[in-house]
């Protein structure tokens, strides 16, 4: 018998869809839309819909598996278990648990997916990764700025009369922000984009300004300077509700406009016309994750943080600095689920510097790592250096539905459910601000078990089997106990799948920040609190001509590494086999250059690493730019983080994937 239902796409993007999702005879058949969810009204992207092809493929993980002499053989659950907890016993007793890396990414937004914080921290502690490879320069720009990174309700957009699309692969990665844009555009709203990428966004603009990488922040300096030369600044918002505007106007005077011209290579029509959209808003702007990922990632949203801030479109309806959204997140409980208070002995490492972290730390050495959520050896920057960390470590255990690349060198490969086989409660803290329920629909394949069971059975086997002695509703109770004031309870969550969480749907309308402040900081106290430069600089990205004229000579193409269509990150390669080759997409005049035509197979190559593809020309892409997707697995051909590099960014632990800097020749 065919039955559907209601549930909830758990992966990591900023649209945390409703579903609806069709189960027969105890197997999910079909992935939908869910025509009742207020934000994403029926619509789905592929990625989605393929959770039915990732829950039903042949090629989960079913069983546990150990390697012994270099193969992988069938173990059973009791003997994983007992094996990998007597090492962590051991590894506790003779070096403390900070010994054991917890390496970790957000690959499943479900809520319970913390629940692996509160194994860690009950074992005493552990070395965890701090940081965010995806947002944290931006992130944490944005708490100086304002007190948090908070975003306009979606449909606030039907107030802006200018929208700006800041780097944010919208059509790709946003799809509901991509239909609001259509109706806002038909509703008479101006969309503007700015990218080195001429992207599916670019193509439904009015005006598309192309930018060299790494240069948004001395963009944003250029038409602050022509805004302000035109007095068209909010003095009123200026004087009252901001600090460290002299320090800003001291940064202006810092760049002349020919300087900014000819380094950001952008055409003075192209600063005025910016400049026109702030001053005669309301205006918007969506600001793009990618953008943040260089050395210069913090300032760089800071610089347009002040840009909304000055030309007055802070916290009116139709404005807004949209980054994050973390005020949704904030409505959970979460360490209530976690329990920091129980970990004694903790260390941790920068999640870019994870490597460095395992190769080098002493006192104790890494000797286990377990993974979770994360397929770092695709993900994490540097994978040449990942490879040699993972492969130095006595005990790598892996907890995943797949074999990949980091599972295919642990020495223990736990197998997981997906989301239609455990129950969960389902946000995202990036665009809007509806929780989704997600109930078990169908049993596992073979012996594939929760994360939570696993935690729980080595929990008990280390002696703090009472924190995991709870049912799923207990835990969600415990993340949601205190929203049961404001009418929210999980028996409601359950009724109704989507319920709409406290949030400002116009952030800071009341002008109060969350800064030390109150107002917002041009000049950080955070900043400065933190030992870092509080007032508002420009740095150029480290992988430049201007910063590393030399480097750039021998390596003269800046390389982005975007987020791919199909698939989220390294997740749904395996289950498209057209995507299994690696695509290195090039800027036209490199094709000129180099005598590139589609196809031809290519090495992109730096110190750190190389990559062999075939070519795609990039249509209008700014001039010397290399694009290739993220995601790709090491055995399709290579992970793009072959080539990038593992600094870490200029605030908030943030990652300069795309400050990287690469040569191209043809491969015969
Ligand atoms: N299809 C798909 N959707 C996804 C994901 C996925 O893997 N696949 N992942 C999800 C996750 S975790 C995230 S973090 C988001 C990310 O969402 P986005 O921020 O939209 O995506 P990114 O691929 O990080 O980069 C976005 C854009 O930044 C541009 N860019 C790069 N460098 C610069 C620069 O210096 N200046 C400017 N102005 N633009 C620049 C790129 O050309 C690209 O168009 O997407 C989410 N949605
Ligand atoms: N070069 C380059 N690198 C990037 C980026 C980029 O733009 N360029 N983007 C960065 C960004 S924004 C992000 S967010 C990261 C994402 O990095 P990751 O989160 O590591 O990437 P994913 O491929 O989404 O997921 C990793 C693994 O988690 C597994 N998984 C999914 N659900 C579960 C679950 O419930 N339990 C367990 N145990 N495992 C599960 C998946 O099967 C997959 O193998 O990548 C970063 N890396
Ligand atoms: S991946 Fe994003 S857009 Fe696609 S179904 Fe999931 S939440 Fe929606
Ligand atoms: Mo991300």
């Amino acid at each position: 018998m065919k039955q559907v239902f209601k549930s909830s796409c758990p992966l990591n993007c900023w649209d945390s869809c409703g579903f609806e999702v069709t189960v027969e005879d105890g197997k999910v058949i079909k992935v939908e839309g869910d025509k009742d969810h207020p934000i994403t009204k029926g619509k789905i992207c592929g990625r989605g819909r393929m959770l039915e092809t990732k829950t039903n493929s042949k090629e989960r993980l079913t069983v546990p598996l150990k390697k012994v002499n270099g193969i992988f053989q069938e173990i059973s659950w009791k003997q994983a278990l007992d094996e990998i907890a007597e090492k962590m016993k051991e590894l506790k007793q003779n070096f403390g648990p900070a010994s054991v890396l917890h390496s970790h990414d957000y690959a499943n937004n479900g809520l319970l997916k913390n629940l692996d914080k509160r194994f860690f921290n009950s074992f005493g502690g552990a070395t965890s990764l701090v940081g965010s490879i995806c947002w944290g320069s931006g992130i944490e720009a944005q708490i100086w700025d304002f007190g948090s990174s908070d975003s306009h309700a979606p449909d606030d957009i039907f107030h802006s009369k200018h929208i700006v699309i800041w780097g944010r692969n919208v059509a790709r990665t946003n799809m509901h922000l991509f239909q609001q844009l259509q109706d806002a555009k038909k509703r008479g709203s101006t969309i503007t984009v700015i990218d080195p990428i001429y992207n599916a966004t670019a193509k439904i603009s009015d005006h598309y300004i192309s930018i060299k990488p790494g240069m948004d922040g001395l963009v944003a300096i250029g038409v602050m300077k022509y805004l302000i030369s035109e007095n068209k600044q909010d003095v009123e918002f200026i004087k009252n509700y901001t600090v460290g505007y002299e320090d800003l106007i001291s940064l202006l005077n810092h760049f002349t406009l020919e300087e900014i011209l000819g380094q950001a290579e952008i055409s003075f029509e192209d600063i005025k016309y910016i400049a026109e959209l702030y001053a005669y808003g309301p205006t918007t702007t969506y600001l793009g994750l990618g953008m943040q990922r260089y050395s210069n990632g913090g300032n760089t949203i800071r610089l347009i943080d002040a840009l909304v801030a000055i030309s007055g479109n802070v916290g009116i309806p139709g404005g807004g600095a949209n980054f994050g959204n973390i005020q949704v997140g904030k409505n959970f409980n979460v360490q209530a689920l976690t329990l920091p208070e129980k970990a004694t002995s903790t260390r941790t490492f920068s999640m870019m510097k994870q490597a460095d972290g395992v190769l080098e730390a002493m006192d104790p050495k890494i000797k286990m790592i377990i993974v979770t959520c994360g397929n770092p050896l695709v993900q994490v920057p540097d994978s040449n250096k990942i490879i040699r960390a993972f492969q130095s470590v006595d005990t790598v255990v892996v907890i995943d539905h797949f074999l990949t690349d980091t599972a295919e060198l642990a020495d223990y490969v736990l197998p997981t459910t997906t989301v239609f086989e455990e129950e969960d409660i389902y946000y995202a803290s990036m665009y809007h601000h509806y929780v989704n329920y997600g109930e078990k629909l169908v049993e596992p394949p073979g012996e594939a078990k929760s994360d939570l069971w696993i935690w729980t059975e080595l929990a008990e086997r280390l002696g703090f089997g009472r924190e995991f002695s709870y049912t799923r509703d207990e835990y969600l109770e415990m993340a949601t106990a205190h929203l049961c004031d404001k009418g929210i309870t999980l028996d409601r969550l359950k009724e109704e799948k989507r319920v709409p969480l406290p949030v400002n749907h116009v952030p800071w309308e009341t002008k109060k920040f969350s800064t030390p402040s109150g107002k917002f900081e041009f000049t950080s106290e955070l900043g400065f609190n933190k030992e870092l430069e509080g007032k508002p600089q420009y740095i150029y990205p480290k992988e430049s001509t201007i910063s590393n004229p030399g480097l750039a000579e021998k390596y003269p193409y800046q390389l982005l590494s975007i987020h791919p269509l199909r698939s989220n990150h390294s997740q749904h390669y395996l289950l498209i086999e057209g995507m299994q080759t690696v695509k290195i997409e090039v800027s036209e005049d490199i094709a000129k250059e180099k005598q590139l035509a589609d196809g031809d197979k290519v090495t992109i190559f730096n110190d750190r690493g190389k990559l062999t593809g075939d070519v795609k020309i990039l249509k209008k892409a700014h001039a010397n730019t290399i694009n290739v997707d993220e995601g790709q697995w090491h055995k399709f051909g290579g992970s793009v983080n072959l080539l990038t590099p593992d600094d870490v960014s200029d605030n908030g632990q943030g990652s300069t994937l795309y400050d990287c800097l690469v040569n191209i020749k043809k491969t015969d």
